[in-house]
């Protein structure tokens, strides 16, 4: 018998989860949430996908789908009633810039003592240049690519909180991303996949 729904492992802190959550949800499509615990990793995620990283969604025919952007396209790709989509492939590199360079600025600035040898504050400050082009693009909408919310929006800004929870200066030089950051969080979608589930384990380890 397939499972009837698809199966959603998940870390609710983790910034790659959270979107791929955000997408989920605003697809209208049910999951079975599992929260895992970093730690202690179930087997079966690490069957479904031995590179043990979350979020990775199971499909009920067996397919497994273990990158966080691939969930959120995918998702949107079944129904898409924001237009997430609609700006396409010039949100492109805007989220490969987060997911590449910014992510690995914010991991030194934040988690200094993982990397050895590291200066955090000539990360936090790498971080901050990159943060520039997102601020210019407020200048001319309240979001990055219009006035409604896109991939881009979503996929982005879990990182630039994480970043700003790590030390709320950092967007002291940005006023119109400290704005949007607000109003991303206090979207209904956001707050709706960070409520806590009963029962759900809350994981120790920090969010990478
Ligand atoms: N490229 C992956 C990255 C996912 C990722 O790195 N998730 C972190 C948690 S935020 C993780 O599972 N790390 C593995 C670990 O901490 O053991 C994606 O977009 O899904």
């Amino acid at each position: 018998m397939p499972h009837p729904l698809p199966i959603l492992y998940t870390f609710r802190r983790c910034p790659y989860a959270m979107r791929a959550r955000m997408a989920l949800r605003v697809a209208g499509i049910d999951v079975e949430l599992r929260e895992v615990s970093l730690r202690d990793k179930p087997p079966e995620l690490l069957t479904a996908s031995p590179k043990g990283t979350v979020p990775v969604l199971v499909l009920p025919d067996g397919v497994v789908i273990d990158e966080s952007l691939d969930i959120m396209r995918w998702a949107l790709a079944q129904h898409d009633p924001e237009q997430w989509l609609a700006p396409g492939g010039q949100m492109d590199e805007f989220i490969a810039t987060n997911d590449g360079p910014f992510k690995f600025h914010l991991d030194r600035a934040k988690y200094a003592n993982r990397y050895p040898g590291t200066d955090p504050a000539y990360h936090r400050g790498e971080a901050v240049k990159l943060l520039l082009p997102l601020e210019v693009r407020l200048a001319k909408h309240g979001l990055l690519f219009g006035n409604t919310p896109s991939l881009a929006d979503i996929a982005i800004f879990p990182f630039v909180r994480q970043f700003s929870r790590a030390d709320e200066t950092v967007l002291t030089g940005l006023p119109l991303l400290k704005a949007w950051l607000m109003t991303m969080e206090s979207s209904e979608v956001f707050r709706a996949v960070m409520e806590k589930k009963e029962g759900a384990e809350e994981g120790r380890a920090a969010a990478k």
